[in-house]
């Protein structure tokens, strides 16, 4: 397994490459380019400038998160064949500056969805945190809005104002869209994609739907074992994989992590690995924040999931996930630098400890 941090490009993020240079074992980023579009072409130039600068800092690039998916692929219109013809030519184009991961997501309209961005913990960190009570109180074309004071000046990934403003048409648009759609547009998709990911081995991990299940009555089908088996099975290529993240699947209590890890043996292309802390677990009161990466601290036992991982093998790149602002740090919610880079240390502790044991 390779540790790596996410980061959003010096135009973007708040905490810089040197910064994550000094993170003991962290050797390479999950990048972007972060001002593009979903359906845009990512020039080669592009690419190998932003290459050039990850590793002028002693890092690499370990992956791409994300190629973002245009809505008109999900909801399968004519222009979709135009905008595969892109996507396969920024797959082309990563694949030869040798990148060979690809996380994306099929979510439509909203990318991941919480309700509060900075909620106060005891111990006065704050945290990313999700209330049904919040979901269900709200019209969700103010989705946005109610969450918008709280971004500390970033744009949010999947949540991009240009995007957001068109909210209203969207819904519109996915009014007839059921999941078997849905799964009928990431088959299309996957299948014509899969030439260009076997002739440059770039693995193409979908990102779960976050929370886990449908919000605001639009289908979302990322969301459990059964669904991510059928959408393997659909396109039965080792490049169709998987980003198992830990903390997505884990809001939805029906789903056995470490179990769902051993059921996708050698689909798992990128791990994100966070706990999350459920305050409720009623789904209709439903309430949990994120919580700090430790077992002791949240709702989910990390040992059990980084060893599920070790088991089976998995030898890609993993990354600390949403970290809480502390320590009076200002950046975008949920990508700081202190509490990932002790998310960081802490499951490099598991993984040091759990192969030393399997000796
Ligand atoms: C949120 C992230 C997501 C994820 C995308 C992948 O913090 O986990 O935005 O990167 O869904 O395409």
């Amino acid at each position: 397994m390779e540790m790596t941090l996410r980061w959003y490009g010096s135009k973007f993020d708040t905490v810089t490459l040197q910064q994550i240079r000094q993170i003991p074992g962290v050797t390479g980023v999950i990048t972007t380019l972060y001002d593009t579009k979903p359906g845009e072409v990512w020039s080669q130039e592009r690419i190998h400038a932003l290459k050039e600068e990850v590793e002028a800092s002693g890092l690499h690039i370990s992956g791409i998160e994300s190629v973002n998916i245009h809505e008109d692929i999900k909801l399968g219109k004519p222009s979709r064949d135009q905008l595969i013809a892109n996507y396969i030519e920024t797959l082309e184009n990563l694949g030869k500056e040798d990148i060979h991961l690809v996380c994306y997501n099929f979510m439509p309209v909203f990318d991941w969805t919480r309700t509060e961005l900075a909620r106060v913990l005891p111990d006065g960190s704050t945290a990313l945190a999700y209330t049904q009570k919040a979901v269900d109180e709200l019209v969700p074309e103010e989705m946005f809005e109610s969450i918008a004071g709280d971004t500390n000046g970033s744009v949010m990934p999947g949540w991009e104002p240009e995007r957001m403003a068109h909210v209203k048409e969207l819904f519109e648009e996915y009014k007839n869209v059921t999941a078997d759609d849905l799964f009928d547009n990431l088959k299309y998709f996957l299948e014509k994609i899969m030439p260009v990911c076997n002739q440059y081995d770039i693995k193409m991990a979908i990102h779960p739907d976050d929370p886990a299940w449908p919000v605001f009555g639009l289908p979302r089908i990322i969301t459990c074992k059964e669904n991510i088996l059928r959408m393997m099975k659909m396109v039965d290529d080792p490049h169709n994989g998987v980003t198992f993240c830990a903390g997505s699947y884990g809001t939805n209590l029906n789903n056995d992590l470490p179990d769902m890890i051993r059921s996708l043996k050698g689909r798992i292309h990128f791990a994100h690995v966070r706990n999350l802390k459920f305050i409720d677990p009623n789904p209709e009161t439903l309430n949990f924040e994120e919580a700090p990466h430790l077992s002791r601290c949240g709702s989910f036992d990390l040992y059990e999931i980084v060893k599920a991982l070790y088991d089976i093998g998995f030898d890609g790149p993993i990354r600390p996930d949403h970290g809480r602002m502390i320590w009076g740090e200002v950046g975008m919610p949920g990508y700081g630098l202190y509490d990932r880079a002790l998310g960081a240390t802490y499951i490099n502790g598991l993984i040091e400890a759990i192969e030393k044991s399997n000796k």
